[in-house]
């Protein structure tokens, strides 16, 4: 018995290719397609749909210590410690730095993971995210 004709298969965490596959066919007396069904993929229509991305940034302050920033660029950034300390200066320099850019949902989620895990040792570190 056929369900649908068509599976669409949406590639998990926004990756960017959705891919429809309709499948030959139809049972007899089915209100889809003609014949019986195959089961077998007769044409794929690839659709690619790239997600927008965010740079999450983080603001210089006159108290987190720079020890505190770089550790938080490291864990929550994955950053090396050579690279997580130029970041840190940059941003203590130029008061605002990128720690990276991602599609929305993985931005939202490192500033929450970044705000939460200041205000757990009692440092303003702010983090925000803006459109790339
Ligand atoms: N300016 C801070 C200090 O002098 C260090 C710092 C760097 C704070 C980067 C926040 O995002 C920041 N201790």
């Amino acid at each position: 018995m056929i369900v649908s004709d068509e599976v669409k298969v949406e590639s998990f965490a926004r990756l960017p290719v959705t891919l429809s596959i309709r499948l030959s066919g139809g049972e007899e007396g089915d209100a889809i397609g003609g014949g019986p069904s195959t089961g077998v993929i007769t044409e794929s229509k690839p659709e690619t749909k790239k997600p927008s991305m965010y740079k999450v940034l983080m603001l210089n302050d006159d108290y987190t210590p720079m020890e505190f920033v770089v550790h938080v660029l490291v864990r929550i950034f994955a950053k090396s410690q050579e690279d997580a300390t130029k970041v840190m200066l940059h941003v203590h320099q130029r008061g605002m730095g990128i720690c990276g850019v991602y599609p929305y949902e993985v931005a939202e989620s490192k500033v929450t993971q970044v705000v939460d895990f200041a205000r757990k040792h009692q440092h303003p570190l702010q983090c925000t995210l803006e459109k790339d």
